[in-house]
Parts: C-alpha cells; sequence; structure tokens
C-alpha cells in the first residue's frame, strides 16, 4: 500500500500564510466592510443598479431576518433556483447568517431534476424567478416548501422585495460553529449521481484566503476591481472566485444574467471590467470572433479561465488578440473547495506561467500524484491521479458516507479523478481523466444519471454514456445503447426521450447501437474502452 512508501507533496510557491477560519463565513467576507462601506458592490449588468457594499450587508440581514421567519433556522436548507442576480447573494449571505445552507441549482434544469435535488437536499425555501415557477408548483403543494420569486408576484408564493424592504428586523442569535455547512452544491464527483457536498464556512474561508490573503495574495485583486459576472453562481466556480473572493477585498461585481458576447463586450467597456472569469469556450469566442475587435477591452488585467481545459493553442491566440489582459487558469473541483491550483501570474509578485498550465497548487494545501493502479505517489513529469488535502477541502456528501470515503481516504486525501502532473517550475497540468463526468462548457453531465434515464425506456436493454471531444462544447455525450429484444427504437426517439427530461447541455448528441456494452468481470461498465474507440474513430 501507498502509506508504507514515501509521500511526494507538492507545494505552493507561495508562502503558508495564517488563515483564521473560525468565524462565519459573512464574517469573513464583510471584515473589512466599514472600509468599503460606500463602494460598489454588486452591479447589475441589465437594470445599472448598484448595490453598495452597506446596501449587501443590509439587505442580507433584513432577508436573514424574513427567512428566520418562514423557518430557515441553524441546519435548513434554502435552494437559489436563479440566473445571476443580486438576490442569489442576499439569500446566500442570509443562509450563512442564520447558520442555514444554501443548496444552488440551475433554473433550466427540468422539474424532474430539480425535485431530485429539492427532496435530497430536504430544502424548505426555495428562492427563484418567474421563469422556473411552475417547475416547483407541485412539488410546494406536496410538501412543505415556501416559493419565493424575486421579479413577478404570484399568489401562491412569496415576492422576494416584500422580504428585505422596511426596517431592519432583528435577527435572531445564532451560534455558529467553523465545521457548520453553509453552501450545498450538487456534484456527480468522480463517479455515480449528483450529490450534495457539503462546504463548510472553515472550508470556504480556507479557500477564499488561499487566493486573497497574506502578503503576496495568489490573486491580485483589490477595492479598484471591477469582477464581470457572467458564470453562473450556482456553479462553485462562480461563487467561490467571483462572488466570496470580490467581496472579500471589496472589489465591485457586475453581474450578468445570460451571456452573451455583444452584451459582455458593452459591460466590459461601460464599467471598466477589470478582471474576467471565464471558461474555455467564451475564450475561444473572444479569441476568434471579430465583433470584439470593435470594443475597448483595455481595462482587463487579468482574465481566469476554468472548469474545463483550455490547451496551449487557444491561450496564446488570446493573448495575442488581447495582449493587456494576462489570461491564466485556475482548476477547481467542487469536492476540492473548489480551488486545487491557480495561475501564479496573478499573484501580487507574479511568477511567469505557461500556456496550457492550470496554475499551480494554492498555499496551505499539499498536492500529490498518483498512480492510479498502485497508490503509489509519483514525482515531477510523471503523470498520475490529483489529490489534494487541506482545510479547503468538502467536509462530505450529504447522507453519503460511502461515496465520502471513495472520495476522501483516510489520510485526508480528496482524490480528483483528474490525470496529470507536475512540471519543474510546479505547474499543474491536466492530461486526462479518470473519472466518468463528462462537461459540456464546464457544466456537469454524469453519465450515470443518463444511463439510468436511458434504461428507464422500455426498448433500450443497456446504456453506457461518454464524452465525445467537441470544438464547441469541450465535450458533448454520447450514448452507446444495447436495444431490447425485437425493438427497433431509432436514434431520434432515443433523443427526443432523454431531451425532454433533462437540461439542454445533458442531451444525448449521437446514439450507436451496439450489441453489448463492454464490462469487466465485476460487471462495471468499461466506459473507458467506448470513449477511446469512439474518438479514435471520430478523430
Ligand atoms: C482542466 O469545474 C469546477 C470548478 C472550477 C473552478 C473553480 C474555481 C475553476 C477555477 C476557480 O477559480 O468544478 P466541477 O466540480 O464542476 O468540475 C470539476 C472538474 C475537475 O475535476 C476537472 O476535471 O472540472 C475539470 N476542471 C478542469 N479541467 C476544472 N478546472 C479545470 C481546468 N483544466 N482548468
Amino acid at each position: 500500500m501507498g502509506s508504507m512508501q514515501e509521500e511526494i507533496i507538492f507545494r505552493s510557491k507561495l508562502p503558508d500564510i495564517k488563515i483564521t477560519n473560525e468565524m462565519p463565513l459573512h464574517t469573513y467576507c464583510f471584515e473589512s466592510l466599514s472600509r468599503f462601506a460606500d463602494r460598489p458592490c454588486l452591479i447589475e449588468g441589465g437594470t445599472d443598479k448598484i448595490y453598495t457594499y452597506a446596501d449587501v450587508d443590509r439587505l442580507s440581514r433584513r432577508a436573514a431576518a424574513s427567512l428566520a421567519k418562514l423557518g430557515l433556522t441553524k441546519g435548513k436548507v434554502v435552494m437559489n433556483l436563479l440566473r445571476n442576480c443580486s438576490e442569489f447573494v442576499f439569500t446566500f449571505l442570509a443562509a450563512s447568517r442564520l447558520g442555514a445552507m444554501t443548496t444552488t441549482a440551475n433554473p433550466f434544469l427540468t422539474p424532474g431534476e430539480i425535485k431530485k435535488q429539492l427532496v435530497a437536499s430536504g430544502a424548505i425555501v426555495v428562492v427563484t424567478e418567474a421563469c422556473a415557477v411552475e417547475k416547483v408548483r407541485d412539488l410546494a403543494k406536496e410538501k412543505e416548501l415556501t416559493v419565493i420569486t424575486i421579479d413577478k408576484k404570484f399568489d401562491d408564493c412569496l415576492f422576494f422585495p416584500d422580504l428585505i424592504e422596511g426596517e431592519e428586523l432583528e435577527l435572531p442569535e445564532v451560534e455558529i460553529h467553523p465545521d457548520d455547512v453553509v453552501a450545498l452544491p450538487y456534484s456527480s464527483g468522480t463517479t455515480g449521481l449528483p450529490k450534495g457536498v457539503m462546504l463548510t464556512h472553515r472550508s470556504l474561508i480556507t479557500s477564499v484566503a488561499q487566493q486573497m490573503d497574506g502578503q503576496n495574495p495568489n490573486l491580485d485583486f483589490s477595492e479598484t476591481d471591477v469582477i464581470l459576472c457572467v458564470l453562473p453562481m450556482f456553479h462553485i466556480y462562480s461563487l467561490h472566485s467571483i462572488l466570496l473572493c470580490g467581496l472579500r477585498v471589496g472589489s465591485a461585481v457586475v453581474i450578468m444574467k445570460k451571456f452573451e458576447l455583444v452584451a459582455m463586450m458593452e459591460l466590459v467597456q461601460k464599467y471598466k471590467v477589470t478582471v474576467a472569469p471565464l471558461v474555455p469556450p467564451v475564450v475561444v469566442d473572444v479569441a476568434k470572433n471579430a465583433l470584439v475587435d470593435k470594443y475597448d477591452l483595455s481595462s482587463i488585467r487579468f482574465v481566469l479561465s476554468g472548469a474545463a481545459p483550455m490547451g496551449k493553442d487557444i491561450q496564446d491566440a488570446f493573448r495575442n488578440k488581447i495582449p493587456n489582459a494576462f489570461l491564466g487558469q485556475g482548476y477547481g473541483m467542487t469536492e476540492a473547495g473548489p480551488v486545487l491550483s491557480m495561475c501564479l501570474a496573478f499573484a501580487k509578485e507574479p511568477f511567469d506561467a505557461k500556456s496550457g498550465a492550470c496554475g499551480t497548487v494554492v498555499r496551505n494545501a499539499e498536492l500529490k500524484v498518483v498512480d492510479p493502479e498502485t497508490g503509489a505517489s509519483l514525482g515531477r513529469n510523471m503523470s498520475g491521479e490529483i489529490c489534494i488535502r487541506g482545510q479547503q477541502i468538502m467536509k462530505g456528501y450529504l447522507n453519503d458516507p460511502e461515496a465520502t470515503r471513495n472520495t476522501i481516504d483516510e489520510g485526508g486525501w480528496l482524490h480528483t479523478g483528474d490525470i496529470g502532473y507536475v512540471d519543474d517550475n510546479e505547474e499543474i497540468f491536466i492530461v486526462d481523466r479518470l473519472k466518468e463526468i463528462i462537461k459540456y462548457k464546464g457544466f456537469q453531465v454524469p453519465p450515470a444519471e443518463l444511463e439510468a434515464l436511458l434504461i428507464t425506456h422500455p426498448s433500450i436493454a443497456e446504456a453506457a454514456v461518454v464524452p465525445l471531444k467537441d470544438e464547441m462544447a469541450g465535450e458533448v455525450p454520447v450514448a452507446y445503447v444495447v436495444r431490447a429484444t425485437g425493438s427497433e427504437i431509432t436514434e431520434d426517439e432515443i433523443k427526443q426521450y432523454v431531451s425532454s427530461q433533462v437540461v439542454f447541455y445533458k442531451r444525448i448528441s449521437k446514439v450507436i447501437f451496439i450489441d453489448a456494452i463492454p464490462k469487466a468481470p465485476s460487471g462495471k461498465m468499461l466506459r473507458k474502452e467506448l470513449r477511446v474507440q469512439l474518438n479514435a474513430q471520430v478523430s
């Protein structure tokens, strides 16, 4: 076993810092509130409405008082079923103040997908928008669930503006422990169905501090920065690296409800955005679209890319197009709290960083690379499974000790299911994925979920879902299907069957009929074999 061997541990080039993570997350984020009170905190891209830091503090207290009256007490769960908006932030901070948790979900999920998460997380309140109300209505009737809408009044819902208007109500006294859960995003991790990832006050503070605190912060953001928030806050990348990191240092966060290239450029120009966290498909858009040349993007200092691989070619093309903006990568995973590594060229005293690298392990953390077969710890320039250890990682999966044990080992190492190596300059390169997950533009598509859905169709005997490389989306799901005896079900019928039940990015892009799914003697599907076969055929 690996424990008998010496472990080769990689660390940041930045020295460890003292991290004070014993306070509640909102207290930590607002620690310097008095310095920023009158500065803009949230700028709503569509309406140009601005909330100062003092406003956000006050409105999140007010929301907390109202939510407490609705029963959102310590340990209870509220769901943010929202596109990017200020109310997302007020609710998240309100729940933190109450010792409650926020579970986040994409309002474009189907009613079935939302229901699963509502039931599994035990949410008692859902904050949503008019476009998604219908999706939670039936469930609200069935079980005790309060629905709050932010943009339109409905007879059977509460209206968010009513909850945050008026006098400041008294907040209940709550004792919050650093190991209480504050965020509960859903992720399928290395295998299976989506699970609730328990991120505590301690883990999120640690992760923000690893980026923002100390003499030489890894992310050199300050109160003069304007951060673009086009990535959805319901995903941990945006929630952590835009919202929480921005709040900590008093930056202004420019909120975009949905991605649209021209509108994004206009906002960058209008608000002189200095930091733009993006995902690879958007970086490609900016690098390749001629429209971009019409805009003055010279205010941008940093472009951060993460959530999916970005090759050297794209990174170089982008750097040539917008030379004043440094493009670097961060590598995160919901379960890792989320950031494992960050480009050191973003540091206050920067280091050089190579194109194609996804950063160097964050401070106050340990990273190792292990041989997936033997568990042995590997040295530099040798590829294996990336593992991370530190106070930032999740507490575990909600109500799933077995999945937790399979992800965090006895030594406290979180196994990412990503294959990569650390080079001579401490930079990390991800080269492959051991785990099942498919990433469509950075969104998680869990094969197990699609397979389970496919076999509910009477004409389908067996199914395996694997990623196919795709220039636009990074990866798209492809289904290998074994028809039931006598069935003549077509590719289109299968695609439609799936489309009606899943959010757009989980739609099957291609169906391949086969006689049998290859399996190991244990009965486990050999997805990897299919994946290799599929991608070899196409390229
Ligand atoms: C190759 O994608 C995320 C979180 C990303 C993130 C967070 C904070 C990026 C920068 C940041 O500052 O989380 P999940 O859980 O949706 O997906 C995790 C998986 C990883 O295990 C890896 O397979 O997404 C993939 N991934 C990447 N792959 C994430 N970042 C990268 C990357 N290069 N830079």
